[in-house]
């Protein structure tokens, strides 16, 4: 048997969390077509499975990916690529996921590395955390959103520079830019994440279901119309078991038994 090329652990502290890990340590966890197949299978179940809340995706300190697999894709050609539908078919799994996915990011996030850690709910990265789009360096362009979502994270001009220039960026510029949601020290980034990861799956699963879609929807609609949304969503909250109890707890300065009803 081969090495899994995503490994997942269902944890138990904290509890509802799963960690999906990277396992291409040999090329820094390089994306290819196989890994992007089981990474996609492995989304899709936990995110079906009840007994998960939150996902986490890391790699390892020294790469959390450095873009997809350039050994692979160096000989294709276009008819190849287009026909094939290049990985495509299993990243927009990510995309459809409605239970957060928070990327850990150790080290190198580079290319389709940076753009996958883009499609996660956020980012938390460790100080030793660097993020680029180098595509322009061997001759092509961002394919899995770098061109779309950086400019919405850190603004035009430095998207400009940094897929241009294919420049890396420091996990502390990152954080400044606002496409890192935290940076912490490279030890400490498990602990804080899963942490973190925790305190949202103690939470009632349907709100926070309600403020993914929510906050989502202000990337695809005016405002007018997101606003409207999140007061549907808001207003729906009402219908929730668990809206009466987190109420009622603060109320009666308890903790909240939320039944993710
Ligand atoms: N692909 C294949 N192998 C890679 C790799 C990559 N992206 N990155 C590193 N490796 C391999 C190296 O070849 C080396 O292998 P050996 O020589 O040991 O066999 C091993 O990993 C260790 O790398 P280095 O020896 O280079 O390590 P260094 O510390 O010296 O340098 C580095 C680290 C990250 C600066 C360097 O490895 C590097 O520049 N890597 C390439 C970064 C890059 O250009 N990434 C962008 C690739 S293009 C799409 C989806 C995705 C994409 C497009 C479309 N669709 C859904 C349509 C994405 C495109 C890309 O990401």
């Amino acid at each position: 048997m081969s090495e899994p090329l995503v490994t997942v652990e269902k944890l138990d502290n904290p509890a509802r969390v799963a960690l999906i890990r990277f396992n291409r340590p040999k090329v820094l966890n390089a994306l290819n077509d196989a890994l992007a197949e089981e990474l996609a299978g492995v989304l899709t179940t936990l995110d079906a499975d009840p007994s998960v809340h939150v996902m986490v995706v890391t790699g390892n300190e020294k790469a959390f990916a450095a873009g997809a697999d350039i050994a692979a894709m160096a000989e294709w050609d276009y008819a190849k690529v287009y026909n094939d539908n290049y990985i495509t078919r299993h990243w927009e799994a990510a995309k459809s996921l409605r239970k957060p996915l928070i990327a850990a990011v150790s080290g190198y996030a580079l290319g389709g590395g940076c753009e996958f850690a883009m499609m996660c709910d956020f980012i938390i990265a460790a100080d030793t955390a660097k993020f680029g789009q180098p595509e322009i360096t061997i001759g092509t362009i961002p394919g899995l959103g770098g061109t779309q979502r950086l400019p919405r994270a850190v603004g035009k001009a430095k998207a400009m520079e940094l897929c241009l220039t294919g420049r890396f960026m420091s996990a502390q510029e990152a954080e400044a830019a606002g496409l890192v949601a935290r940076t912490v020290p490279a030890d400490k980034l498990m602990e804080d994440v899963l942490a973190t990861a925790g305190k949202i799956a103690s939470m009632s699963l349907p709100a926070v279901m309600k403020v993914k879609e929510s906050i989502n929807a202000a990337y695809e609609t005016t405002l007018t119309q997101g606003l409207q949304f999140e007061r549907r969503e808001f207003h729906g909250t009402f219908a929730l078991a668990d809206q009466k109890e987190g109420m009622r707890a603060f109320v009666e300065k308890r903790k909240p038994d939320f039944k993710n009803r």
